[in-house]
């Protein structure tokens, strides 16, 4: 049974969606970052970068929420993954653009908004952080106009994955009305049965 460490209001939750579309059973072993988990040496030996999530598939351990999709996509393959290397090419290329050109700024804003203790709350570096976000924002939205999904016409683990990441805007009220392309391309992939079912796992 493969075994995903985490909690759902986390980056496992995108790990939870994938393996909800995929129908896989899984069992959630669940290590929260919020009480210290993820620092005890057990969950180090899982994932030596004291993150979630991780996930365990027979013999194999993998971490890094965005490889964990790309594996499981891949390898349980129900039409997620994409047909041509080409289109592979462009999965990664969206997969690691969600992680380096668009986490940064949500998060920053998200933990000054909501994680940290309101005396260490900046909201400058969330003001500062939605100004950065502007910039991964008109790119996205330029690369979905025309089209309903990233790669091709049918939603894929690229969609899952930078759904995944740029969804979190809504946490910290993002204005995304300059990017009409995304706000149609986010309401599809939110619309997903299979992330319904991850939110109420
Ligand atoms: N790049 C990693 C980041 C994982 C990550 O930072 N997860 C957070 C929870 S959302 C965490 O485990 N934080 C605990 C900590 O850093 O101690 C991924 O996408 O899997």
């Amino acid at each position: 049974m493969i075994k995903l460490y985490g909690v759902p209001q986390s980056r496992a939750m995108r790990a939870l969606w994938m393996l909800e579309e995929l129908g896989l059973s899984y069992e959630i072993v669940k290590v929260n970052f919020a009480t210290g988990d993820t620092r005890k040496p057990e969950y180090l030996r899982i994932n030596p970068n004291g993150h979630i999530p991780a996930l365990q598939d027979g013999d194999l351990v993998i971490w890094e929420s965005m490889a964990i999709n790309l594996y499981l996509a891949r390898k349980y393959d129900k039409g997620l993954w994409p047909k041509t290397v080409e289109a592979e090419g462009r999965t990664f290329q969206w997969s690691f653009w969600a992680m380096t050109e668009a986490e940064e700024p949500l998060i920053t804003a998200i933990v000054n908004r909501l994680f940290l203790a309101e005396a260490q709350r900046d909201e400058k570096k969330v003001a500062d952080a939605a100004e950065r976000f502007k910039k991964p924002l008109a790119v996205l939205d330029s690369a979905l106009a025309g089209r309903p999904y990233l790669i091709g016409e049918a939603f894929t683990v690229a969609d899952l994955n930078v759904c995944s990441v740029v969804s979190l805007a809504s946490m910290v009220g993002f204005d995304l009305s300059g990017a009409p392309n995304v706000q149609a391309w986010l309401g599809r992939c939110l619309a997903r049965p299979a992330l319904a079912r991850a939110q109420s796992a």
